[in-house]
Order: C-alpha cells, then structure tokens, then sequence
C-alpha cells in the first residue's frame, strides 16, 4: 500500500517515483534508472509539471509521423516498463507497432522480468531476445547496438523513450526516423532526434494514443501536412522559452 497521502501537494510526481521504486524491487529499472528519473524529475519542475503547448506539437507530429510509417517500433527499456506498460501496448495495438525490449545496461534477468511485465500488460509479440534474429546497429558501442532484425533494425521509424545519445545517432545515422520523450531539451537525445516530444512520458503517451486516434481518421496528405510544418529545433527552441517563462513566472516576488 502506497505512504503517500492523495492529500500531499506534490503526490503525482511521488506516486509517479513510487512506481519507479517498486520497479527496482520487482526487478524491472536498473539503479541507474532511478537517478535518471531524478534527473526528469528535475526538469519537470522546470517545465511546471504540465504538457505545454510545444509537446502538444510535437505529440501530434509524432502521431502523424506514427501513421505513416511502413515499420514502427516502440524499444522499451527499464524504466517505460515500470512507468507505462499498458500505454505502451495500446499505443503498440493502436498503430500496429512492433515492441522491442532494448537495455542499455543489459542484464537477461531484468530482460525476462520487462517481458513478463509487458505481456501481463497484454503484449502478444516482444522482440529482443531472440538470438537468431540478432543484428547490430552500427556506430554504437553499448549493447543498445544488438537489435531486432526485424524489429528495430528494419524499421523505418523507432520510438525511444528515455534514450541516450549514442544510440539516437546511431539511428539516424542509419536512415531512421527517431521519436523520442526526453524532459531534459538540452540532451543529445532531444537535440538528435527528428521529434522530441519534451513531457513527462507518464503524461504524454497517453495524448500520443489520443492522437494517434483521432488523426487515424485523416488521410495520408494531411498527415504529411502536420509534418511538414513541423521543425524539432523550432519546437525545442519554444519548449525552452516555456520553461524561461515558468521561471519568470516563478521569480515574480507576490
Ligand atoms: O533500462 P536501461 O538499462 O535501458 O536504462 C535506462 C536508462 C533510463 C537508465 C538509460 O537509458 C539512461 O541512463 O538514460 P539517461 O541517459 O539518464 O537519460 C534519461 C533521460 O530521460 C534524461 O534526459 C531524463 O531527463 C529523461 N527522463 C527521465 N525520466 C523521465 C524522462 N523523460 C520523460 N519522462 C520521464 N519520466
């Protein structure tokens, strides 16, 4: 049973770190997920804890973007799987998109326990564990490298939440497409990625879904459309602006 009362003023961002505990104890996030939960945390508190106008862009450029893939994969790492296992397989039913497990500190053990959460969470296919399928990405040393080759190696777009660096450019050095969530605008993630949506993941998979629904119902020309009007650096520059304006706002002496 949670220790946090409904009543604490900051009980969402706690329940939201509870989970990531209780993932560290059933085996799911690495101790290195921990402090990179700390390090969002951080940032939220930056952004005022909300989805802003700019992630709301970039979440409905990452629906279209979703819709008009011929392959997408969503690469689930530790921490998505204690944070968001259901939207990750409903975003995954919704679009038809491959769910990879791919770690960054590789461990078989937590490799099954991620497996096991995703399929009680109603995941039919995984992949990332089959050895005959393996292929390697190259230009990247960690084991994030080792990859699906029918999965993430094949696919035109990969979704990757809470990445590192390395491998967003691995990605894109081989021709993919990279969707990312990132709280932090000044990674290297968010600044290599084609869209960066900048929101806590636990908020903006869920309007992800939401948009995938809604634009499934348009055609492939307004799709295009809401991407081509779509500019990363722009968005991240006004994402920016949206944390300076929190802070002003913050500064004020009442
Ligand atoms: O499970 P593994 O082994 O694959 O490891 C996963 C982690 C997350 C430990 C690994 O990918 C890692 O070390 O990531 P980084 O380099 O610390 O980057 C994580 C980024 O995600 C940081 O920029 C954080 O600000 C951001 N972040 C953390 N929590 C959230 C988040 N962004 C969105 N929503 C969050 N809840």
């Amino acid at each position: 049973m949670s220790l946090i009362p409904k009543s604490h003023p900051r009980a969402k961002s706690l329940l939201i770190r509870e989970k990531l505990v209780s993932g560290f104890d059933s085996g799911l996030v690495a101790k290195e997920g921990l402090l990179a939960q700390g390090r969002g945390e951080a940032f939220d508190y930056l952004l005022g804890e909300k989805t802003g106008k700019s992630a709301k862009t970039a979440i409905k450029a990452a629906a279209a973007q979703i819709l008009l893939a011929k392959l997408s994969v969503i690469s689930v790492n530790g921490n998505i799987a204690a944070l968001c296992p259901k939207e990750v397989v409903r975003l995954s039913k919704q679009t038809g998109s491959k769910i990879e497990v791919n770690l960054f500190y590789s461990n078989e053990k937590r490799k099954n326990a991620i497996f096991k959460e995703l399929k009680k969470n109603g995941a039919k296919e995984i992949l990332g564990k089959n050895s005959a399928a393996r292929a390697t990405l190259s230009g990247i040393d960690s084991a994030r490298r080792i990859v699906d080759k029918n999965g993430i190696f094949a696919a035109d777009v990969v979704i990757v939440p809470l990445e590192d660096g390395d491998r967003t450019m691995a990605l894109r050095k081989a021709g993919k497409i990279v969707i990312t969530f990132d709280l932090n605008p000044l990674s290297r993630t968010s600044q290599t990625a084609n869209i960066t949506i900048v929101d806590n993941v636990t908020r903006a998979m869920e309007l992800l879904i939401k948009n995938c629904i809604i634009l499934s119902k348009k055609n492939k020309k307004t799709l295009k459309t809401i991407l081509k009007n779509f500019n990363n650096k722009k968005n991240l520059s006004e994402n920016i602006n949206e944390i300076k304006n929190n802070l002003t706002k913050r500064s004020r002496i009442a």
